[in-house]
């Protein structure tokens, strides 16, 4: 028997983790209660500009959502990436995981997977959402994503894609984040994640970040731990950052020891290319209910825990 423990990030996280652990509490698994979390926030819509159904579309005004989970004691996983019209994407890649042979399915092939699975299909936008991006005109914006394009070296970062036109929001506020990732040890022992976004705001159609992407956005084994990951994605990716976390918790690192590598990590693969701070955070869970979770600089990364009763809101270590 555990203590059953869960994590989330960003301020929003504290929604997730407190229906996660109502879950937790009754004696369900992991994966469910990380799911539970994670859909409290797909839900919320008056967590604007972030998770689900009211967040920032890309430059085509289109809402294409990214999600995964990942089961630790069996490595289940599964992922659905750039889905349109789906309320609940997390929900649909445990579907993709629990009916499927498949790991990830895509787009329009997502969509269809939905609409045999019974998932309705809904118009994803709120008033306020649409004004936003009206009022953005990100058209207009001339930054290219990362991708494996040339440095800036204004000392800018990609992640400044979310505004469009606009000023960015001062660091840390509750608008400049757009990623729910779940991480859950339940009373049996066993550890499930959940990784849920709308990607980065006003990005290129057909974008997808390390969010639906196991081993990037989410990585959860019972015999190492669970790790999860918020930023820059395309920086994420580069590292494999949540396997490289989950794999140096089995080689016997802390997860806050873990989190700070990783985040070493981005940033120096990030100035290879010339950029930094790669703008990344990760959270780590291992199957002994230990927690950590870092950032590199001015990613002002926030984070909730539950823990019996407590719910608590933590800044990460600033790498
Ligand atoms: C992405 N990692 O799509 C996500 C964005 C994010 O808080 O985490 N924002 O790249």
């Amino acid at each position: 028997m555990a203590d059953p423990i869960t994590i989330a990030t960003w301020p929003f996280g504290k929604t997730a983790v407190e229906a996660a652990m109502k879950e937790l509490a009754k004696g369900a698994p992991a994966l469910d209660a990380a799911l539970a979390g994670a859909q409290a926030v797909e839900d919320d819509t008056s967590i604007r500009n972030s998770v689900g159904f009211g967040s920032i579309p890309d430059r085509l005004g289109r809402l294409t959502l990214d999600a995964c989970v990942m089961d630790g004691r069996t490595l289940a996983c599964g992922s659905v990436a750039c889905v349109e019209h789906i309320r609940h994407p997390a929900a649909l890649a445990r579907r993709v995981m629990e009916k499927t042979p498949h790991v990830m399915l895509v787009g329009e092939g997502a969509k269809w997977f939905a609409l045999q699975q019974g998932f309705p299909l809904e118009m994803p936008y709120t008033a306020e959402s649409i004004k936003e991006f009206l009022d953005a005109h990100p058209d207009k914006k001339k930054d290219a994503p990362a991708g494996n394009a040339p440095a800036r070296r204004d000392g800018a970062s990609d992640i400044t894609l979310q505004w469009g036109s606009q000023p960015a929001p001062a660091p840390g506020s509750e608008f400049d984040h757009d990623t729910v990732t779940v991480l859950a040890l339940d009373k049996k022992g066993h550890l499930g994640g959940v990784c849920t976004t709308s990607g980065l705001g006003y990005k290129l159609p057909g974008r997808v970040g390390d969010s639906p992407i196991i081993g990037a956005g989410l990585y959860v084994d019972d015999l190492a731990g669970a790790a999860g990951a918020t930023g820059v994605g395309e920086e994420i990716i580069r590292i494999g950052g949540s396997l490289f976390i989950a794999e140096l918790l089995r080689a016997g690192k802390t997860p806050q020891e873990a989190c700070e590598l990783a985040c070493k990590r981005a940033n120096a693969a990030a100035g290879r290319r010339g950029v930094h701070p790669a703008r990344v955070a990760f959270l780590a869970l291992d199957p002994k209910g230990n927690v950590g979770a870092a950032c590199t600089e001015k990613a002002a990364f926030k984070y909730a825990v539950a823990r019996g009763d407590k719910v608590e809101l933590l800044t990460a270590k600033e790498i």
